[in-house]
């Protein structure tokens, strides 16, 4: 039994999420999560809110609360659809929670004693009316590249062009509005990236042959532009506070760390968040601390989007690096590209695309859980259309495995009454589906274990299908004219399929797994996986069992659900 850690990008704490941020981090990663699971393994699947920087300060404006009863309200709100999705994480945590605070300050100090900190004066803007220096995120004025008059001081989102709030025409503070500003020296923390660079080379040369090529591509490409030193500090009122035993006098100005400085410790963080609610079972350090991890090693594998690559493969491995204490480092990266709604991006600020809640709305998690990882942007973006979901839907859903159950169940009670039927003993056919199943299950295996989420669900989907093909080929319909006995033997081998669905298609569909295995009133039914001979003997459902006909487990999507769903989120190709 081995132990896997297992983190997801933290989502901002700002508005509910999108389809997209949840298929390229918590969904893959809680599919995973529920393999290895079943498979016998340790495991602890972490995330939390990334409560910290402008976007938490700059909503909570927007809704006229203070920020910590913003994020507390954002926090429990994501939290309600990540339960809705059954993403089952160990802990979901808050990047503001005082374990985060105490060991990110843990992770300066250090970083300080080994000479990887050091401060520097920069240039800021400072608003009088405000009272404080702005994050660049703060000043807004007019784009002096498109003219857009609401650009931000780091970026303009209209033409994308990174900026400096000097290079701003009629520069106004986005807090008060304020056009009063001066351009004053303050100081900040800088992480001496530059002095690790040789360091985190030859970490991530150990790393990138096993890499997805996403990941190590774009680790390697920030390696060769070389690591720059960069501020590790911000003037906010939000995050965690610089320690004021290490630097008094940034302290005494309100100084915080950038939220990037303290959100991948949040992994830490509330690993701790987890442990101290059990203490007495539950032991964060023996998975973060190599010193404490004893002889049971922790493989610890990331999910996230290609955009947050450079910080976990590049930036928090130097941080980890040069604390010069034994932090649990990455094993494994695996990353995502785009999921575009029709062809654009989906976009929280600019409410385009279908959010985790609507989902809900809508449909059962389990539609989106198989139709999202089934379709994951692994090598390529993929976009999402409502005509390629109901289709997907109607056909590996309804069609391929919610027909079949239904269909073998309710034949069988009809004709056999509510047990398995015993009939014939397996003859050829059944044979020759065991070494199917059998096969396709090793596939199905091997694919998960290799984090290749849309081969793992072809496979799964071909274990679908190759019931139909049996139920097909051997017709209990007809059969039952004729020979009974045949026909009981049919059925019987296509409920114990049935069984075998239930079991490996869980990490996928949890809810309609855990429906199909209720329709059997198994004695012991609580074996957590299928073993090959299983596979091959089907036969874990004897003869006898009492069984029900649970509920259709997936409603076709009609021509009318499909025009409802564009009307209301709109169908057409990115403008
Ligand atoms: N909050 C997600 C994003 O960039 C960011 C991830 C942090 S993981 C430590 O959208
Ligand atoms: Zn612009």
């Amino acid at each position: 039994m081995a132990r896997h850690l297992i983190t997801s990008a933290l989502p901002y704490i700002n508005g509910i999420k999108h389809l997209g941020n949840m298929v390229g981090s918590m969904l893959p990663a809680d599919v995973y999560s529920r393999y290895l699971r079943r498979r016998g393994h340790d495991v602890l699947y972490i995330c939390a809110t990334d409560e910290h920087g402008t976007p938490a300060e700059l909503a909570a404006k927007e809704q006229g609360l203070p920020v910590d009863a913003f994020c507390a309200q954002a926090h429990d709100a994501q939290k309600a659809v990540y339960d809705g999705f059954a993403l089952a994480f160990d802990y979901f945590g808050r990047s503001s929670s005082p374990q985060n605070v105490e060991i990110t300050q843990h992770f300066a100090r250090r970083l300080k004693e080994n000479g990887f900190i050091e401060e520097r004066a920069i240039r800021q803007v400072y608003s009088p009316a405000d009272g404080r220096f702005l994050p660049d995120r703060y000043v807004e004025g007019t784009c002096p590249h498109c003219g857009y008059d609401k650009a931000r001081g780091d970026q303009c989102e209209n033409c994308t062009r990174v900026l400096d709030p000097t290079d701003l025409i009629d520069p106004r503070s986005a807090i008060s509005g304020s056009t009063d500003l001066e351009v004053r020296e303050t100081k900040h923390l800088f992480l001496l990236q530059s002095k690790l660079q040789h360091e985190v080379e030859a970490w991530v040369a150990e790393h990138e042959e096993e890499w997805p090529h996403l990941s190590s591509s774009i680790a390697r490409k920030w390696l060769n532009e070389g690591l720059h030193d960069r501020a590790i500090t911000r003037d906010l009122d939000w995050g965690v506070p610089v320690p004021a035993d290490t630097w008094p006098e940034l302290a005494a100005e309100g100084k915080v760390f950038y939220v990037w400085f303290d959100a991948p410790i949040e992994y830490i963080g509330a690993t701790k968040e987890w442990s101290d609610l059990e203490p007495e079972n539950r032991d964060w350090k023996s998975w973060w601390y190599e010193a404490d991890s004893g002889d049971n090693p922790v493989r610890y594998t990331q999910f996230m989007a290609k955009d947050n690559v450079p910080f976990h493969t590049v930036m928090f491995p130097a941080t980890e690096l040069g604390i010069r204490e034994p932090w649990k480092k990455v094993d494994y990266v695996k990353s995502f590209n785009w999921l575009t709604y029709y062809g654009g991006k989906f976009s929280t600020s600019q409410k385009r695309g279908v959010f985790t809640d609507q989902a809900l709305e809508i449909l059962p998690a389990d539609y989106w859980r198989y139709f999202l990882i089934a379709n994951a942007p692994e090598s390529d973006d993929s976009s999402f259309t409502w005509e390629h979901f109901t289709a997907t839907v109607n056909k590996d859903l309804a069609d391929t495995l919610g027909n079949f159950v239904n269909r073998v169940l309710s034949f069988s009670r009809k004709r056999f009454g509510d047990e398995v039927p015993a009939g014939a003993a397996a003859g050829e056919p059944e044979a020759k589906l065991g070494e199917e199943i059998a096969r396709l299950l090793g596939e199905y295996e091997s694919q998960m274990e290799a984090l290749q989420f849309r081969k793992a669900a072809a496979a799964l989907r071909a274990l679908w299908s190759a019931g139909n093909s049996y139920l097909e080929e051997k017709a209990p319909w007809l059969e039952i004219k004729t020979d009974q006995e045949a026909a009981a033997l049919t059925l019987r081998t296509a409920m114990n399929l049935i069984h075998l669905y239930s079991v490996v298609s869980e990490p996928f569909i949890p809810a309609s797994s855990a429906a199909m295995r209720a329709a059997f009133a198994l004695k012991d039914d609580t074996a957590a996986w299928v073993t090959a001979e299983e596979a091959r003997s089907l036969d874990a459902v004897p003869a006898g069992t009492p069984f029900t006909v649970p509920p259709v487990l997936f409603a076709k999507l009609t021509e009318d659900d499909l025009a409802a769903y564009k009307e209301r989120f709109g169908g057409t190709p990115a403008a």
